[in-house]
């Protein structure tokens, strides 16, 4: 499908160091400095409601490790899906009496939209699980193929102890391992499964749900698989980074990682990186929570979008926190602040402030980190601070092109 359409984003003439983040299945920081180009798989959004705080969060983070990556002079190759069919989706679009297609073009419109207008760089790849059911199918019979899957009832299930590797993304224990693919889409208590974590890889079609024919009978593909196909089909075997919110550490990316390691015999992904979650009244953002605070509802009580960006920005992408309408007020005042600063033409030193940004973006997307020297440089030029220091004629322009490039805020 399509992505959107791409912001323009100048070069600055300094490039940034090398990137280093943290990995979830090893637990640390680690090198993510490719040689042949840069690969990055984002897990994306199921379509059945507008994109929330949570969300853009999320797609913000990873926006930032793609900038650096740029900013460090890779290239770089991103691929993203939309789950396009699945039950959360279906279950909506009856509660509501919307065609589930209708609905899912419909909030992908809408989504795509809410990133344009945040400045965030599309992926070359926008791949829906609808048109990708030829790729599952493929993948589901190389699992077939390994002997890793077995039918239940018509569903067929891929067997997690087929892969040696299982539960090296996660690291989680077994007891934590059951409790949340309990919580999270899985089956734990099926009568008939061979392992309590084993998931479906093709979903038998049940009445009333959209379905397409397979060699393994009609039906749709499991979520896992979705995302393990696309990114095995536009990225190819072992690639870079696998990102998505820290919901999705278990099942959703140990299981991604499982089908791919039985396939090809190698590791879905060099690192997993994972966003903090973004709470709101005291719990998680989510849908079916309904404690939603939405980009497009911001953008349609004409709050800039750059507002909202930097508002994200001050918290780190790993961590967990709360949204408050303050923060965003805060933000608001704030950039018209940075604004000021640069109209006036000229400021304190911008060598070491952009130098410092390129820094803490490398080091594991330290935005609030590159964020705050901008506040010092802001402060230092408009005399704030009690230490004016006009010395740099050129500071706004330096400033102006790594702020658009690193934090993708355009003043
Ligand atoms: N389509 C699947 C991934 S293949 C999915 O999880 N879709 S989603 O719409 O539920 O979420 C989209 C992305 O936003 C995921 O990476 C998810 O981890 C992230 N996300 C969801 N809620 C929050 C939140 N409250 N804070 C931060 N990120 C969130
Ligand atoms: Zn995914």
């Amino acid at each position: 499908m399509r992505a959107w359409t791409p912001p323009e984003i100048p070069t600055p003439t300094v490039t940034g160091p090398a990137v280093r983040v943290h990995d979830t299945a090893t637990g640390g920081l680690v090198a993510s400095d490719p040689t042949d180009g840069a690969r990055l798989y984002v897990c994306g959004i199921t379509p059945y409601d507008a994109t929330h705080l949570g969300h853009a969060a999320t797609y913000i983070g990873f926006d930032l490790l793609l900038r650096a990556w740029r900013n460090a002079g890779h290239d770089v190759h991103y691929v993203q899906n939309v789950t396009d069919v699945d039950d959360p989706l279906l279950e909506r679009a009856e509660k509501v009496s919307v065609d589930w297609a209708e609905l899912a073009e419909r909030e992908t419109e809408l989504y795509r939209t809410d990133m344009e207008a945040l400045r965030v760089v599309p992926p070359q790849q926008l791949i829906g699980a609808v048109e990708s059911i030829p790729l599952v199918i493929d993948l589901v019979q190389r699992l077939v193929d390994a002997g890793a899957t077995y039918e239940l009832d018509g569903d067929l299930y891929f067997s997690v102890t087929a892969d040696p590797a299982f539960g090296e993304e996660s690291g989680y224990d077994t007891a934590t391992m059951l409790r949340l693919f309990g919580e999270r889409g899985g089956d734990p208590d099926r009568e008939g499964k061979r392992d309590p974590l084993d998931c479906i890889v093709w979903r038998a079609e049940r009445p009333g749900e959209p379905a397409w024919d397979s060699p393994f009978g009609r039906g749709r593909p499991g979520w896992h698989i979705e995302c393990a196909a696309i990114a095995l089909e536009y990225l190819g075997e072992h690639f870079d980074v696998q990102g998505g919110g820290s919901d999705l550490v278990f099942p959703h990316h140990e299981m991604c990682a499982g089908h791919v390691q039985v396939a090809t015999g190698r590791p879905f992904a060099r690192a997993y990186l994972h966003a903090g979650m973004v709470g709101y009244d005291g719990e998680k953002m989510s849908k079916s929570r309904g404690n939603l605070v939405f980009v497009n509802a911001l953008r349609n009580s004409d709050i800039d979008p750059m507002a909202i960006r930097l508002a994200l920005l001050r918290h780190h992408y790993r961590s967990d926190w709360e949204w408050t309408d303050a923060e965003l007020f805060t933000a608001v005042d704030d950039l018209a602040t940075w604004r000021k600063a640069v109209a006036l033409g000229a400021g304190a030193p911008a060598g070491p402030v952009a130098e410092e940004v390129l820094a803490a973006l490398a080091d594991d997307l330290d935005a609030p980190r590159a964020v705050a020297a901008v506040d010092r440089w802001v402060a230092a030029t408009l005399g704030t601070d009690g230490l004016a220091d006009t010395s740099d004629a050129d500071a706004a322009g330096t400033l102006l092109a790594v702020l658009d490039a690193a934090l993708g805020i355009s003043l």
